[in-house]
C-alpha cells in the first residue's frame, strides 16, 4: 500500500472571496481533507472551518445573501474549476469523510460570507488534501 504524499497546505485567507489552489481533483479519485485554522468576520466570535450558524446582529436577516445560504456564516466552502466550468459551492467545514464526487478541476475555497464583504475578515484556514484512492 502506498503512503499518500502530504501536500503543502493550501492557505485560504478569510478576506479573499475565492482562493484558487494548484491542486487538481481527478475523476474517479478519492480524497481526504484536513483543515486547521481560525478566522473571524468583523467583530463576530472567532470560528473554525465549521462556521457560526447564528452570529447575531444584522446577519441573522441576511443569511440568504451569503455564498451558500444553507451553510453557516464563515464555514469553509469548496468547489472545483475545470473543463466543465465551476461546480457549485459546497460545505467543506472540517472536511470530514472521504470525498469522491467533486468534478475534475482545480480546487477553490472561500469563507461563507457575502460577496463584497470579505474586506473585514481576518485569519485563515490551512487545507491539506490527500489522495486516498490507493487504499486510504
Ligand atoms: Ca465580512
Amino acid at each position: 500500500m502506498n503512503i499518500p504524499l502530504q501536500n503543502r497546505p493550501i492557505e485560504v485567507p478569510a478576506d479573499q472571496s475565492c482562493v484558487t489552489s494548484e491542486f487538481e481533483i481527478e475523476a474517479g479519485h478519492r480524497y481526504r481533507f484536513q483543515v486547521e485554522g481560525l478566522w473571524i468576520d468583523a467583530k463576530d466570535p472567532l470560528t473554525g472551518p465549521e462556521g457560526l450558524p447564528h452570529p447575531g446582529g444584522i446577519r441573522e436577516r441576511l443569511g440568504g445573501a451569503k455564498r451558500l445560504p444553507e451553510a453557516a456564516w464563515m464555514a469553509l466552502l469548496v468547489r472545483t474549476k475545470g473543463p466543465a466550468g465551476k461546480s457549485p459551492w459546497r460545505l467543506l467545514g472540517r472536511g470530514d469523510g472521504v470525498w469522491s464526487d467533486l468534478p475534475p478541476g482545480r480546487l477553490q475555497f472561500c469563507a461563507n460570507d457575502v460577496l463584497g464583504f470579505y474586506w473585514n475578515n481576518s485569519g485563515k484556514m490551512e487545507v491539506r488534501v490527500v489522495d486516498v484512492t490507493q487504499g486510504g
